[in-house]
């Protein structure tokens, strides 16, 4: 370390954490800028974008003044262009790339009993040939990763054959793997329930990390935070998944109830330090772990832009928390059998104030130290108001 200093002081530690955050990325969702809302209402923002061009030029302000959300995920069709090369230039020239394409099963009438799953082959292979699709716009964007939520699932007991259902899964998810070119990878997320009620077919990490061991190296589990049953311990998931090399992103957002898909680190923000205390023990953090940190959330009645930016903030503070996690001191009261100890110097970096850390970040990378008073200051927002009349506006299945 260029300071001379070591881990192993606090001041050690802090040039390691600014050090590591320099690195970090986070990657934005475009449905996040559209609006959205519950089956009750939607409310329209002013300003919001009308395509995914706007929804680009929205994202890349969260980048301009974070430096830390430099990718978009798109989501297909709710994104589809006449030409996604010129998506991606336009993407570029605002200073950000694509990420990830997520595929759609859950809006076309042919899934009502399932996509994948489905028991009528013509459907199964509707919806693999959507993924083909998705490979395509991924080798036109750059894109490396095609994310798979599937909705299917049963609402009454006997609606369908469980074990059946598992097959057909396994064989499609599989040929979508066959048209992966090397540098691709599925990533194959989970949810306990929700569109269906009673059984969902990928509804935990266990079944998502069968499903990619058996397709193989370049299948991993998304992890998404909002998808768990209350109470779940998801910073062992974490650690379980992270073991076994298949943690391959995060879709944060924050729950109370449901799958809320509101702010990360809103509703529990010390269970989001314990999910980036095992990252970083793992040493899973750095650009190359192959774990895709993104965000999946959406901004019903908050004003989108901004949300986004407090989100990031959100990330990088627990991040920096858990950075300056003293770890020397850890394992040794963790070997001592010093039970308040260990609890003591996990609850000691979750209890800093680590906004002036991140503020000097900022500073150092030439940005403004406060994200959220730059974007205010900046206009952006009455601009996007004032030129954004006629059209559409998108929202979420837009
Ligand atoms: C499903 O609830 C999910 O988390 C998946 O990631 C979808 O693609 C996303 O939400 C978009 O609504
Ligand atoms: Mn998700």
């Amino acid at each position: 370390m260029s300071t001379g200093t070591t881990t192993s002081s606090a001041a050690g530690r802090r040039a390691a954490a600014l050090a590591a955050l320099t690195e970090q990325t986070i990657e934005l969702p475009s449905w996040a800028f559209g609006n959205s809302g519950t089956r009750f209402k939607v409310f329209a923002q002013a300003g919001v974008p009308r395509d995914p061009y706007e929804k680009i030029a929205d994202a890349a302000q969260v980048h301009r003044y974070t430096g830390a959300a430099p990718r978009v995920s798109l989501h297909i069709p709710w994104d589809k262009v006449e030409g996604y090369a010129h998506l991606a230039a336009h993407a570029a020239d605002q200073g950000v790339t694509i990420g990830a394409i997520n595929s759609n099963l859950f809006q076309d009438d042919d899934y009502m009993l399932g996509s994948l799953t489905h028991p009528d082959p013509r459907v199964r292979a509707k919806a693999v040939a959507h993924h083909r699709e998705c490979l395509d716009i991924m080798r036109a964007t750059g894109s490396r990763d095609l994310k798979i939520w599937l909705p299917d699932g049963l609402n009454y007991p006997g609606q369908d054959d469980l074990r059946a259902r598992q097959d057909r899964l396994a064989e499609g998810l599989a040929e979508i793997y066959a048209g992966l070119d090397p540098e691709h990878r599925i990533i194959l997320e989970y949810k306990f329930f929700e569109p269906a009620f009673y059984a969902t077919d990928v509804p935990d990490w266990g079944t998502s990390l069968l499903h990619c061991l058996a397709l193989g190296p370049q299948a991993m589990v998304v992890l998404d935070t909002g998808h768990h049953a209350p109470g779940t311990n998801i910073e062992f998931i974490v650690a379980q998944l992270l073991r076994v090399g298949r943690l391959g992103a995060f879709d944060f957002n924050s729950r109370f109830y449901a799958d809320d898909d509101l702010m990360v680190g809103a509703a529990d923000p010390f269970q989001l330090f314990r999910i980036m205390n095992e990252i970083v023990a793992a040493d899973a953090l750095r650009p190359d772990s192959g774990v895709n940190f993104m965000l999946d959330q959406c901004h019903n009645i908050e004003p989108k832009i901004p949300a986004q930016i407090r989100s990031v903030m959100n990330v990088q503070e627990a991040t920096a928390k858990a950075l300056l996690v003293d770890r020397e001191a850890l394992h040794a009261a963790q070997q001592s059998g010093d039970v308040l100890g260990a609890n003591g110097a996990l609850m000691d970096a979750y209890n800093t104030d680590v906004r002036p850390l991140l503020a000097e970040l900022r500073e150092s990378q030439g940005l403004e130290p406060d994200p959220m008073r730059a974007y205010a200051a900046s206009g952006y927002a009455e601009t996007i108001v004032a030129e954004r009349v006629g059209g559409a506006q998108a929202g979420w299945g837009a």
